[in-house]
């Protein structure tokens, strides 16, 4: 297989550790590309979940694929969400090709591009993006697993595959449009900023539209997710995309697993984290 090369990739809201997380496709997808710059935009590793000791040999095998490409020479941007706030502690903090921060701008051919997770926006979003939160929690796995049953019995009878969340959000959508809520938050903003792109995650909805207000206007692109959607932005020849995963091509390899070695219960792990976040590192002087 001959790795494209985009200039950017951004990816968000992977969910590692999760149930919902199609890890595998996304290990696909990653040895796919090679890019100059990979950014990973937020809920990358769901900490928030990691009581349930659910980690997979797929999930680590995801996070071995970004190293691998970092240590390949990729410049990898982890730009922290909101299940994955723990690591905020270390914003700034630079290994090599790697970084960890919570929001970056960058100019990429004399465009000023302004990309974060988003979740900031909860708190000024009045009750509907809280109901995503909720949603992005314990219930939303839930869903997932209940989903994940009823399609497997679905497919039993050969019958179409169903959405849950899908459904359960385009219902929220329309309730309460905390999509489009979202979107414009960030587009008058970036307005504000007077950047040309504003790139987040954080509402699972990939997104690429030119959004005009009375001040001006700006380019709303969003990343989607690796739990429903599978979708990626990728920039390449002076132009940004959606880009999504063929699942229907995709076939399901088992991810080579090295029992017990990584197939894990996260408990060290957990501890891991754990420790770090109570030891903040000190500035470099
Ligand atoms: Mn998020």
């Amino acid at each position: 297989m001959q790795k494209r090369s985009p200039e950017v990739v951004v990816i968000s809201d992977v969910h590692l550790g999760t149930y919902g997380c199609h890890a595998a496709e996304l290990l696909h997808y990653l040895r796919s590309i090679n890019p100059r710059l990979l950014v990973i935009n937020g809920d990358f590793i769901d900490i928030w979940n990691f009581s349930k000791r659910y980690f997979p040999a797929s999930h680590l095998e995801v996070i071995k694929e970004v190293m691998h490409m970092v240590s390949n020479g990729t410049r990898v941007i982890y730009i922290t969400g909101n299940h994955d706030e723990l690591l905020r502690k270390y914003s700034d903090m630079q290994l090599g090709n790697f970084t960890i921060t919570d929001k970056v701008v960058m100019e990429i051919n004399g465009k000023m591009v302004w990309i974060f997770h988003g979740d900031v926006f909860d708190s000024t979003t009045k009750g509907s993006a809280k109901m995503l939160a909720k949603l992005g929690g314990h219930g939303y796995d839930l869903l997932i697993l209940i989903n994940r049953m009823v399609n497997w019995t679905l497919e039993l009878f050969g019958r179409e595959k169903m959405s849950f969340s899908k459904k359960v959000k385009n219902g929220v959508k329309k309730a309460v449009k905390w999509i489009g809520d979202f979107e414009q938050t960030a587009a008058e903003l970036a307005i504000e900023k007077d950047y040309d792109y504003v790139i987040c995650g954080h509402i699972h909805q990939p997104q690429q539209r030119i959004i005009e207000t009375a001040k001006g206007k700006v380019t709303y692109l969003n990343s989607g997710d690796w739990v429903e959607n599978l979708t990626s932005l990728e920039y390449e020849h002076g132009e940004w995309k959606i880009q999504t995963f063929d699942t229907k091509a995709f076939e399901k390899v088992k991810v080579r697993k090295e029992k017990p070695r990584l197939n894990v219960v996260t408990e060290e792990v957990m501890l891991y984290m754990h420790t770090l976040a109570a030891n903040p590192p000190r500035k470099a002087i």
